[in-house]
């Protein structure tokens, strides 16, 4: 297994004596030696090249080709892909204490190891490295997805290619994004003290062979209410750096609740500066403003996030009621409200101020967010009659659309007539739902959200101390035990767009806690959203996800130590119940 490849490469490292101007080093010759010897009298990675979670769709692990990362490493890619190879070389960087250069120099200096890559890459070393032919079904590929070796141009939108050799590792995709999940998969595949702030001395190694993988679901989410509490803009950040971690693509933000208005808009002011004053409690409440806002979509766009922001109608709007009476049925202005009761409030639908209000609210947000999301929440309307509500939102509907955004909503929004590219988010808990499947034939999507799964403010035990249990209790297995392609009835895959698991923070009340609520959920989730169903196998997830609790700990990431995993021992330091320390902060 030759360290330094006997062909320039594109992709690999040149061979130290046809660097231009250069002769070998007696120093670097010694090093290239004493890696090779190293790389002989070392055990195998301890990581297997299939132990990443989402599970990837096809893995060929070859054994006699790990790679291990030394303190030459670099990192060579294209331009476009520049942005993804900072954030690659950011997460090496702090563990390793090398210095992992990123460059674009085809004949840079020093042995460039980690290639990224936007098109396929012809005749390099680790090509002549792989095995031939196509990439084993190791693990089959779902239906739809195809048969047989996936070429780079298979990629689509998300997908990437993994190879890794003795001689360096690869990741190639069509996109960004894909070269960004592909990172993801090789940060994966390193000890897991790569997760730590500081750094340690161990073995960086990375199992050989090749990954090509891409996902079954293009919506893949988690939602955070920031109304019940308010978190800050940090803390939203930390939690996209999560989401990305596990290849989810969206971050649905409820932004407006009974408890509080958390985004500043220009043309109602006292929205957020009345009505986000509150939050369950009595605390302090908060808004974001509109630089805030920006900072958490652009934040989150360099991850491949896509923000989808909520405002909630025509319920669950008291705060701004308490901001605007004039919005109020009877004008009557209504006290601030902390408690956790849902279903009281409206916003008076017979009123054409209260248009004027959703045209500007959702004009302003739309014009904030670059994603094609907005959405206009619907539930829990209790005291609006069906004939009216029905007509609420159709009209609310319209002036999305004229936003240019597509409309996503709860599955209330189900009996309203159909606008283009509507999405309902179906959070029932029987699977059956007739009205969001007779919405589906008249042309919505679904996002699966069903309560009993996948509300990620369900307690996991019955000693949890925090969360609710109406939609049951809900641990680790029965968050990944169903498939969102046959889980809703008269609901087709073809309409599903993906997964989403929404954390209501109404007893969550800061960092911490939202990491012990999501973690370890959040990754069956985005396993069920990624994953090709012929890979589903609690069994195998468990143990992979046991893996996960050192990175964890070593990423500073509190989570909840749940008996349907079987974390390593000896366990790793795990706090028993939300502490409200965080080590790191989110990385910019
Ligand atoms: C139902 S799910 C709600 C939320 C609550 C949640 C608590 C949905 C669309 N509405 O208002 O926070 O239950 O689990």
């Amino acid at each position: 297994m030759p360290t330094i490849p006997a062909t320039p490469a594109e992709s690999g490292p040149e061979p130290l004596d046809r660097l231009p101007g250069r002769q070998p080093a007696a120093a670097e010759l010694a090093r290239t030696a004493a890696r090779s010897a190293g790389d002989l009298l070392t055990p195998p990675a301890p990581i297997r090249l299939g132990d990443v979670v989402p599970a990837p769709e096809r893995v060929h692990p070859d054994p006699a080709a790990d790679y291990t990362l030394t303190a030459d490493a670099a990192i060579r890619v294209s331009p476009a892909g520049r942005e993804v190879a900072e954030q690659l070389a950011g997460w090496l960087r702090p563990a390793t204490g090398y210095p992992v250069p990123v460059t674009d120099a085809p004949d840079a200096d020093g042995l460039l190891v980690l290639t990224l890559s936007e098109a396929p890459l012809g005749g390099a070393a680790l090509d002549a490295a792989r095995p031939a032919g196509p990439v084993d079904a190791a693990r089959p590929v779902d239906g739809a997805a195809g048969e047989g070796g996936v070429g780079v141009d298979g990629l689509g939108d998300e997908g990437y290619r993994l190879d890794v050799t003795g001689a360096g590792v690869r990741v190639t995709a069509a996109t960004a994004a894909g070269l960004l999940h592909g990172a993801q998969t090789l940060r994966q595949l390193l000890p897991a003290a790569i997760d730590g702030a500081a750094p340690v001395t161990e073995r960086w190694a990375v199992p050989g062979g090749t990954v090509v993988d891409r996902p079954r679901f293009p919506y893949r989410g988690a939602m955070l209410d920031v109304a019940r509490h308010f978190f800050p803009v940090e803390d939203v950040l930390r939690v996209v750096d999560h989401l990305a971690r596990y290849k989810l693509n969206h971050l649905h933000l409820h932004l407006t609740d009974d408890q509080g208005w958390r985004i500043a808009v220009d043309s109602w002011p006292r929205l957020s500066e009345v009505g986000g004053l509150t939050e369950v409690g009595g605390g302090p409440g908060g808004f974001y403003t509109q630089a805030d806002y920006r900072r958490i979509v652009a934040y989150a766009a360099r991850r491949h996030v896509t923000v989808v922001p909520e405002i909630d109608l025509p319920g669950h709007t008291n705060a701004a009621l308490v901001a605007y009476p004039d919005l109020a049925p009877g004008k009557v202005p209504p006290p601030p409200y902390t408690g956790t009761e849902v279903g009281f409030s409206y916003v008076d639908p017979a009123d054409e101020r209260t248009y004027a209000f959703v045209a500007d609210v959702v004009g302003e947000v739309a014009a904030l967010t670059p994603g094609p999301w907005l959405h206009l929440g619907g539930d829990e309307a209790f005291k609006v009659p069906a004939d009216t509500y029905r007509a609420f939102v159709e009209r609310a509907q319209t002036l999305v659309a004229a936003t240019g955004k597509t409309v996503v909503g709860w599955h209330q929004l189900a009996p309203a007539g159909h606008v283009d590219g509507r999405v309902l988010q179906w959070w029932g808990t029987n699977g059956d739902d007739p009205e969001t499947a007779d919405a589906v034939r008249r042309g919505a999507r679904v996002i699966l959200s069903p309560g009993n799964r996948v509300y990620l403010d369900m307690k996991y035990a019955t000693d949890t101390p925090i969360g609710h249990d109406w939609a049951g209790l809900i641990d680790v297995q029965r968050a990944y035990d169903w498939d969102p392609g046959t889980h809703l009835t008269g609901v087709p895959a073809e309409a599903v767009l993906g997964v989403e698991a929404p954390l209501w923070t109404e007893s969550v009340t800061t960092l911490a806690e939202v990491e012990f609520m999501l973690f370890p959920r959040l990754p069956a989730v985005a396993e069920l959203g990624w994953s090709p169903r012929s890979t589903h196998d609690w069994a195998g997830f468990r143990e992979r996800l046991a893996a996960h609790g050192p990175r964890w700990t070593a990423a500073g990431i509190t989570f909840h130590p749940s008996p349907d995993v079987p974390w390593p021992t000896p366990a790793p330091t795990i706090p028993t119940q939300p502490t409200g320390d965080t080590t790191d902060a989110p990385t910019h």
